[in-house]
Parts: structure tokens; sequence; C-alpha cells
């Protein structure tokens, strides 16, 4: 397949392209470097040097003998977005193209505004381009667990049978999340949701849980092909940080009580759901959500994994409970649905002491490089 990936330079997006250019497919990585330019901005440059996107896809080439074709553009800007799709013309697109980060969203009133203008601009365009230029093109779209947000009761995927006065109707289930990044993707669903309505759109919504770990089947072996692996406050996410406090000496982060719970996954999983939900596209006319995670974690319990994993290595990893800059449930039921993946033939990578170890070994070879001063940022949500 002819595949597009937005957000090509990417924490995830990287990693995509090189393993769908592995299957076979014909992949161009696209991207404008947003991410690099606001982790410079804020002082937060990511834990392993990331070459340049032309640069990695040159190595690529060297390694596999396979191509991926970097393509330097803004997808925000409308007509640079409709040129790429009018030439290309790609069977799928794989959407990452977004500013990913909850606190950066909460940092003040410009980054809120980037968040929205950037994250929704780039979602619209893609949709324009896709009717405009291959109106039977796949659309996978990167969503959020967090969409759901923490709501007292079972989370199904995306749809749900609303009951009200004896009559029922299938509707998207009640979502509200917890910063405006996610608000973003909510926002997001329901612009795809629309246009799939209007303009019988085929679009695959995949509502992922936070994602940990930076080597992957194509990169093993390879550091300069890694993703931009974050483990500061504002672009990393919770166990990245947690493995490179533990290498640092540093006391594991966690937010207040630490009942924080979500469904995270291994990015090895992250690319085996992208091309299970690849090769197995939504009907032309369908949104369909998967809930893209393989495991739930409390804050607490991934503490004592990364402490129990550290003591296998002789780290004395200390947990700490530090006040919580977000405004969020500490303590809450959470049971979301997860099988629409497994059905399609996911075989979860789990969370084992040997998977915490083998992150933790890779981070310690840049041990020099971390920074402690970039693990505490204290970005308030209110
Ligand atoms: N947390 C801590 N200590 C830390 C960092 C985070 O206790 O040092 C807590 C947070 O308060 C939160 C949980 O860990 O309750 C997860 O936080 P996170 O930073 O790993 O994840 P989040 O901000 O929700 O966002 C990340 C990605 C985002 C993706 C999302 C999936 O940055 O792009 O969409 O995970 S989900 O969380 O399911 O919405």
């Amino acid at each position: 397949m002819r595949v597009l990936i937005l957000g090509g330079d990417g924490y995830l997006g990287w990693p995509t392209a090189m393993h769908l250019s592995s299957r076979g497919h014909e992949v161009a990585a696209v991207d404008n470097y947003l991410r690099r330019r606001l982790a410079r901005e804020e002082d937060v440059e990511p834990l392993v040097d990331c070459p340049n996107l032309h640069e990695r896809c040159r190595m690529w080439n060297t390694i596999s003998g396979k191509e991926i074709q970097p393509i330097i553009t803004d997808l925000a800007d409308r007509s640079a977005c409709s040129d790429l799709f009018e030439s290309f013309k790609p069977d799928a697109v794989i959407h990452y193209a977004e500013q990913p980060s909850a606190p950066y969203s909460m940092l003040r009133h410009e980054s809120a505004s980037l968040t929205l203008h950037n994250n929704l601009g780039a979602t619209a365009n893609m949709i324009f381009a896709v009717k405009d230029h291959c109106p039977d093109c796949h659309i996978i779209k990167l969503g959020t667990m967090g969409e759901y947000g923490t709501p007292n009761c079972d989370i199904p995927e995306g749809w749900f049978d609303l009951e009200y006065q004896g009559r029922t109707q299938r509707s998207l289930f009640p979502r509200q999340a917890g910063s405006l990044y996610h608000t973003t993707k909510i926002m997001d669903t329901d612009m795809l949701w629309f246009y799939v309505r209007m303009w019988n759109l085929r679009v695959t919504d995949l509502m992922q849980g936070p994602v940990y770990g930076l080597e992957t089947d194509e990169n093993s072996g390879h550091e300069a092909l890694y993703p931009c692996f974050a483990y500061d406050e504002i672009f990393g996410t919770v166990l990245n940080r947690f493995c490179v406090q533990a290498v640092a000496g540093y006391p594991l982060t966690v937010y207040g009580k630490g009942g924080q719970t979500r469904g995270y996954l291994n990015i090895k999983d992250t690319l085996n759901c992208i091309e299970l939900a690849l090769n197995s596209p939504a009907d032309s006319g369908e949104l369909r959500i998967f809930n893209q995670f393989t495991e739930t974690f409390s804050v607490n319990e991934l503490a004592e994994r990364v402490q129990a994993a550290g003591r296998d290595m002789g780290l004395d990893v200390v947990i700490e409970s530090v006040p919580n800059p977000r405004k969020e449930a500490e303590d809450h039921y959470y049971n979301p649905a997860h099988t629409g993946l497994i059905d399609l033939g996911l075989e979860p990578n789990l969370l084992t002491s040997e998977t915490l170890v083998g992150i933790m070994d890779l981070i310690a070879r840049q041990r020099d490089r971390i920074r402690h001063d970039r693990f505490v940022r204290s970005v308030q949500w209110s």
C-alpha cells in the first residue's frame, strides 16, 4: 500500500514508518518538526540525539535496503496539505501529526492556542484533502484513551447504545477529557464522525493509552534510529519517565495518591496495532473505534514495578509522592474494554521485569545526558 505517515518524525511516527516500510509498503514520512521546535523552546530535548528525517531515511535505506520518503511540510497549511495528498495519492494515511502533550497544552494561553489550531487544523485539512484527492483512502487516526476520562462505569470501544425514556440510539460514548490536549482529540473524533456521515470516509480512530519503550524490531542495535524519547515533565510519558528517573537515581515522581489508572502499551504493540488496522480497513462510511492498550496499571503499580526491576539491576530506586500538578481523580474506577485489536490478532507484549530492565539498560547507556532539572517543571492544571 501507499502509506502517508503524518507526524513521521515523532516518538511513534518514525518507528511506524520503519515498521511499515519493512513490511513492503511504500511509505512517506511527513513532518514540520513542530515537536522538535517546542522541545527546543522549552529546553527539554530528548534523551537520545535524533538525526533529522532525511538523515534517518538515508540510514534506514542503508540498513534495510528499503526507502522511506521524507517530506517536510506543514499540514496545518491548507494548500500544502492538499498538494501532498494530490501528489502522493495514499491508500492509507496514519495521522499522528498533533501536539501530543497534555502538560504543554496547559502551560499558557499561547501553548493552548497552538495545540488547538495545530491539532484541529491539521485534522480538518487532512479530511478535506482525502475527500478531494483520494476519497477511498483509509484514515487511521491516533486518538487517546484520555478522551473518555475516568467515568464511574465501564468504558466500551467508542460506541454504546444510549437508552433514554424507552428509546435507543447508538451513540459515541460520553467523553470528558482531563486536559486541553485530550479535548482536541475529542473534537477530532467528532469532526471525523461528522465527515464520515457526510462523505462516507473510512476511518479508524485508535484510542491509545500512554506508550512506553524505545526499542522496536526495526531499530534494535541502531541508536540513531531510536525515536525521540522524552523524559521531561512536559513531553515524557509516565513509565518512560520512571525508567529514566530510576537510572538517574532520582526519586520516582508519583503525582498525589498514585491511584490514577490508565491503559498502557509497549511501543512494539503500537506498531502491531497500526499494522492490524491497516490490513483490515474500516468500511466506507464507518468510524471504527478501538481502545489501543494492553494492560491497565495505577501510577503506584508502575512505580513499584520499576522499583523491583531496578533492584534486579542493582539500583536503589526510591518512590516519592509529590504534589499533583494536574487536576485529576487520584483514586477511581477504571474498566475499559479492549478486545477489538485482540480479535484482529494482536498478541500483546506485556510489561515484565525483563521488559523494564531492557528499557533501563538502554537508558543507562545515555546516563550522562540525563538532566535532573527536566524531571519537575510543575505545570499547574489550575
Ligand atoms: N504521572 C505521574 N507522575 C509523572 C508523570 C505522570 O504520576 O511523573 C501520572 C499523570 O498524572 C497521569 C498518568 O501518570 O495520571 C499518565 O500520565 P502521562 O504523562 O503518562 O500521560 P498523559 O499526560 O495522559 O498523555 C500521554 C501522552 C499522550 C497520550 C496519552 C494517552 O503524552 O500523547 O494521548 O498519554 S492517555 O493517557 O490514555 O490519554
